[in-house]
Parts: structure tokens; C-alpha cells; sequence
């Protein structure tokens, strides 16, 4: 039995006898079909992520040994990233997204790993990894919208009456989900108030658990219902505007002494998730309860400065012969999560099983 099945019997969120009559469709249909999909509201961080994750992305290749592989192919569609990529390492906040017109092409990335060696003067790349991560950088009107659609769909033949390839494409074929939670809305922080979510989508609360909470139930129950769906084997966290939360941070830091501190990359998952578990309260206990195998959790943030003429708040840029680096990898880049964002793409290729 190939490994993949194997673990889908392991891991899905279904009880196995249910499953069973399933295993050869899913082969048929989606053998080392990958998919991410990245799941947050208006406002949350996800073209910011994005932007520094390729970033750190473009910096992995280059840093990427002759006998590997890893190769980011951003497929831009009516998105702007590569231009949001540029304006980040300026030192600017890329603008908010705009929402997708019928007539929008969708964007998408596709991350590739492999190794190559040479077997009698032939180079070979062996255990090739795939994970697509299909619609890159929606706006969080239409991932609301999106997400209370599939709440109300039940069946594939109301999906494509509905909006087939997006519905279908964002839930159907993800096996796994990255959440993207703004630091400054998590919920009951001394002190911190709340950023409130916007609530110009029918039916969004202020708060994000509630939000959240509702976008699992959609997917969880349209997977339940459609036996074609993979089931969901991974969750990634991540924790955006990290830095807004840096007071707090230091709270918890000098009060329990576990490190907490934003930029420190020794926090631990376990510190992470008691955060998250405490914030997200609905959120974590519908997650526990579908027994979702492999939850990770991953601070991400860009460094800012108010410029004091203009009022408006920039990304810090590093300087040429700041010391740390060597002066080339300074030139053209921002103070950002780097070595978190290395550590997202090393989770996404973890979601991933062996294509070739
Ligand atoms: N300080 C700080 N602010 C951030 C960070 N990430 C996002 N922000 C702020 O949040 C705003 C929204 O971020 P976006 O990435 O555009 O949010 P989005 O989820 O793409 O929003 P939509 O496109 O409307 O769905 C930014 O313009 C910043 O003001 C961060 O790491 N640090
Ligand atoms: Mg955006």
C-alpha cells in the first residue's frame, strides 16, 4: 500500500470504516494532490505574510545547495505580488487586496523540493515534493464570502451551480490549512485592546475566535459530506503583527520565564499553543476535537517605524554595512520573521508526500 494511503487512513479527521469505500477515488482523483490553502479575514496579514514569505522564499534558493532542490513558482494572476515583494523590501505596506472580478484569474504558488545527485553522468532528482497552495492572496471579502458558501453547500453539483473552481479549489482538494491570526485581535490580553475584525461581510463578528471558529465548521462539515475530500491533515498557525503584541510579550516573558519574546525564535510550540488555546478558545477545541494530527504554530512580523514628517507607518530597512550579515545580503531587505517563515515553508513541505 503506497505510503500516502497509508497515512491518509492514519490521519484523516474520519473514522476509518467510513473511509473505506473512499480510498480508491481519492487515488484516482488526487494522487499527490498537495494543497495548502491559506485562510484569513479582511485585514489579517496575508498579503504582508505573503510578501515576506516569498521573500524568505527567494532567499532559501539562493541559499539552496548544488544537490538540492527548492524552487518557489509564484503564479501571479490578478495579484500583485511580485510588485507587493518590491514595496516590502522599500520599506511600504502593500496595499489592501482587491476583491476578485468574474473575470479575475486566480493566483497561486507552487513550492518544489528535490534531490540530484548524478548516476553515470545523468542527473537524476529523486524524492520530488509538491505542495500547491492554489488561490495565494484573495481579499478577505471573498474568503468570507467564500467560506459562508461552502458552509451552505452539500453537495459537488451545488458547488459548481455556486462557483465551482473556487469552492472546489479551496476546500476540496486542501489537506491542509494555514490560519492567519492578527496578534492585535487575539482576545482577552490585559491591557492590549482589540483590534476588532471588520464586519462589512454578512454574518463576520467582531471577534476573530468566533470567525474562525465558524470557517473550520463550514470545512469540516463540507468534507464530512463530500467522501472525494481529503481529509485535513495538517493546521499551521501563524500569528501575525507578532511585534504589535511585543509589551505583553514581555509580560508573560518576565513573569513565568519562558522565553516569549517576539523576535526570540526559541519560543516554543507548547508556549505558542497555550496563546493561541487561550485566545481562540472555540477555535482550539473544535481543532482538538477533530483530532487533527499536526498543529504548528509561527510568529510572524515585519519591524515598523513611524516616519515622524508624514505620520505613516514604514518597514524598517536594513542597512548596507549593518553588522550581522555581509553587506550584499543587507542591501534590498527588510527586519522581518525570516527564520520563521523558513520555518513555514519547512512545514508546508511536511504536509507534503512523495510525488516522484
Ligand atoms: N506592525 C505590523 N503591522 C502589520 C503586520 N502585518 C500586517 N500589518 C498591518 O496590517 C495591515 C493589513 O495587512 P494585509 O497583509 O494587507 O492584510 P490582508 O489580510 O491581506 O487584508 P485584505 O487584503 O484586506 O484581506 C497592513 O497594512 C499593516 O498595517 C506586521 O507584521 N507588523
Ligand atoms: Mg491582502
Amino acid at each position: 500500500m503506497p505510503l500516502w494511503q497509508t497515512a491518509k487512513d492514519i490521519l484523516g479527521v474520519e473514522p476509518r470504516q467510513q473511509k473505506v469505500g473512499q480510498i480508491g477515488s481519492l487515488l484516482d482523483a488526487d494522487t499527490g494532490q498537495n494543497r495548502i490553502t491559506m485562510i484569513g479575514t479582511q485585514g489579517s496579514g496575508k498579503s504582508v505574510l505573503l510578501s515576506h514569505l516569498l521573500i524568505a522564499g527567494d532567499r532559501l534558493v539562493e541559499k539552496t545547495p548544488a544537490d538540492k532542490i527548492f524552487r518557489l513558482l509564484v503564479n501571479e494572476g490578478s495579484s500583485n505580488l511580485e510588485h507587493d515583494k518590491c514595496a516590502m523590501r522599500a520599506g511600504n505596506f502593500p496595499p489592501k487586496t482587491a476583491k476578485l472580478k468574474a473575470t479575475s484569474i486566480e493566483p497561486g504558488l507552487t513550492f518544489e523540493w528535490a534531490n540530484v545527485s548524478t548516476v553515470l553522468g545523468q542527473r537524476i532528482e529523486t524524492g520530488k515534493k509538491v505542495v500547491k497552495m492554489p488561490i495565494a492572496d484573495l481579499a478577505g471579502e471573498d474568503l468570507c464570502q467564500l467560506i459562508e458558501k461552502v458552509n451552505a453547500v452539500r453537495t459537488l453539483q451545488d458547488a459548481e451551480q455556486l462557483n465551482a473552481q473556487r469552492v472546489t479549489n479551496i476546500v476540496t482538494q486542501s489537506s491542509a490549512f494555514l490560519f492567519i491570526v492578527k496578534a492585535s485581535r487575539l482576545q482577552g490580553l490585559d491591557d492590549v485592546p482589540i483590534e476588532e475584525e471588520p464586519t462589512d461581510v454578512n454574518g463576520m463578528s467582531i471577534y476573530s475566535d468566533a470567525n474562525f471558529k465558524r470557517m473550520l465548521d463550514g470545512i469540516v462539515r463540507y468534507k464530512r459530506q463530500n467522501r472525494n475530500s481529503p481529509p485535513i491533515r495538517s493546521i499551521g498557525f501563524v500569528i501575525t503583527a507578532w511585534d504589535t503584541l511585543e509589551p505583553v510579550a514581555k509580560q508573560i516573558q518576565a513573569i513565568t520565564g519562558e522565553p516569549f519574546d517576539p523576535t526570540d525564535a526559541k519560543i516554543s510550540q507548547e508556549s505558542l499553543g497555550r496563546l493561541v488555546t487561550a485566545c481562540l478558545r472555540s477555535t482550539s477545541a473544535a481543532i482538538k476535537s477533530l483530532e487533527i494530527p499536526n498543529v504548528k504554530y509561527f510568529p510572524s512580523w515585519v519591524e515598523t517605524k513611524k516616519d515622524v514628517t508624514t505620520g505613516k507607518e514604514h518597514i524598517v530597512r536594513n542597512q548596507m554595512f549593518e553588522p550581522g550579515r555581509r553587506w550584499d545580503e543587507n542591501v534590498n531587505s527588510i527586519k522581518y520573521s525570516e527564520a520563521w517563515d523558513w520555518r513555514i515553508i519547512d512545514w508546508i513541505k511536511e504536509t507534503a508526500t512523495v510525488t516522484g
